[in-house]
């Protein structure tokens, strides 16, 4: 019974603290195609985006046309410094175990459930291939894009956002 009750107590806890570090996060969020109000192609090479720095009003619908012209996989990712470190890490991993590799992704395993990589902030793309993301900026600060791939955030693959 008395464990019973600690068990719910740091259930409890561990869910109010995820809740308030997700809050504090103020990246915005996933977008709707209706709101979108501008659109802007985003060019990845190795290892930098082009452009490499955006203005964005907040609150703004953008939809980002990301493609990458680059011989490796690279990443559109949305986010502030702590949750690009943190990112690290779990493409670290998945380097090591062979569903990153330098120029393809193993799309097979990558979509196995226990690995399964989809983030609705970013986009991870082979060589060559595009994808949109349409992203709201809705009570952001402090953000950047950046791409996390093992290496690449190091040597300075990041985008400004600078909001209005
Ligand atoms: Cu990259």
């Amino acid at each position: 019974m008395f464990k019973h009750f600690f068990i719910i107590l740091i259930t409890f806890t561990v869910s109010i603290s995820t809740a308030l570090a997700d809050k504090s996060m103020k990246i915005g969020k996933k977008g709707k195609q209706e709101d979108v109000t501008r659109i802007i192609k985003v060019l990845m090479y190795d290892n930098y985006f082009e452009p490499n720095s955006f203005k964005v009003q907040s609150g703004e619908t953008i939809k980002f046309e990301v493609e990458n012209v680059g011989e490796l996989v690279h990443e559109f990712n949305i986010a502030n410094q702590t949750m690009h470190k943190d990112h690290q890490s779990e493409m670290q991993k998945l380097v090591e175990m062979e569903i990153i590799l330098a120029d393809s992704i193993d799309k097979m395993s990558m979509m196995d459930k226990s690995m399964a990589h989809s983030h609705t902030n970013s986009v991870l793309l082979e060589p060559k291939k595009s994808k949109d993301l349409i992203w709201k900026f809705e009570n952001v600060s402090n953000i950047e894009i950046a791409c996390n791939v093992p290496g690449h955030y190091d040597v300075g693959m990041i985008a400004k956002v600078e909001i209005n």
